[in-house]
């Protein structure tokens, strides 16, 4: 996968040198560059914002300086682009606290594009028009990592990459922990326990200890109906609860939810 990012700080991106980012990048996996875009300017300045039109507090960035960059970097385009999802243009994500929630569904969904660009935007924001004239070039992606205000886009930028990046085939050395982790059954995580058994006079639950796989699995699905139910009620509207075992659904009604038509109904009473 190739990938661009382009940002007045540069600098800002050099942790996707570390670990796992890193390795791959290292090991051929993973062409990842990073640009200024004031190498894109043409003015003494190297000016990229501006006052915004019709007034307010901020500054809004230049359409030119994006414009020129965004070319450049299209007509970088990997050699024998093979198309999934965006009909043979590279997907251009604009990080944004205005765009669509970035899931692991869409971690998924960029993990199969041979070229992401990400366009970092500061002060108030980059002039609308260039996502518009951006459209015939890319398909565009205003992002968004949760609802709270960043300064800027590239700390998002390191978490979008990090999140699509491990999913690359060969990133993560062992693929089943790719599997099992919280999101990607629509569901948190089961907690986890090491050494020693005893902490402080604290215990691993036994069942992890009993050497019984099946009472294993179940006592982790639970945990992770147990937590999902208590710290993302949210998540359990989308939960498939069709075919759950019986000690599943007692499980859930134990949690306060009864399985109606194939979905979980929190009892009012509960
Ligand atoms: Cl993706 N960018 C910025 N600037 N702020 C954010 C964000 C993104 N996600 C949440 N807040």
């Amino acid at each position: 996968m190739r990938i661009d990012v382009v940002s007045i700080f540069p600098e800002y991106l050099a942790p996707l040198e570390l670990s796992l980012i890193g390795k791959a990048r290292q090991d051929g996996l993973l062409d990842l560059q990073v640009h200024d875009l004031r190498a894109f300017t043409t003015d003494r300045h190297r000016t990229v914002d501006d006052t915004p039109y019709g007034g307010g507090a901020g500054m809004v960035m230049k359409p030119e300086p994006w414009a020129q960059a965004l070319t450049a970097v299209a007509a970088a385009r990997p050699v024998g682009a093979a198309v999934p999802g965006s009909a043979g243009k590279p997907v251009l994500i604009v990080p944004s606290p205005a765009g669509e929630r970035f899931t692991q569904a869409i971690a998924h969904e960029l993990a199969e594009e041979d070229h992401l660009v990400f366009a970092c935007g500061r002060y108030e924001g980059i002039d609308e028009r260039v996502l518009e004239w951006a459209a015939d070039h890319f398909t565009v992606r205003p992002m968004s990592l949760g609802d709270y205000v960043l300064n800027g886009g590239e700390v998002a930028v390191l978490a979008m990459v990090e999140a699509v990046g491990r999913l690359l085939p060969g990133v993560v050395g062992n693929p089943e922990s790719l599997v099992e982790e919280s999101h990607s059954d629509g569901l948190l995580e089961y907690p986890v326990y090491t050494k020693p058994s005893s902490w402080r006079d604290r215990d691993v639950p036994a069942v992890l200890l009993s050497g019984n796989h099946g009472k294993i699995a179940q006592w982790r699905r639970h945990e992770q109906y147990r937590r999902t139910a208590e710290r993302r009620p949210d998540l359990l509207d989308e939960f498939d609860a069709g075919a759950l075992p019986r000690a599943d659904r007692t499980a859930f009604a134990d949690l306060g939810y009864d399985v109606v038509d194939g979905h979980l109904l929190r009892r009012p009473d509960a």
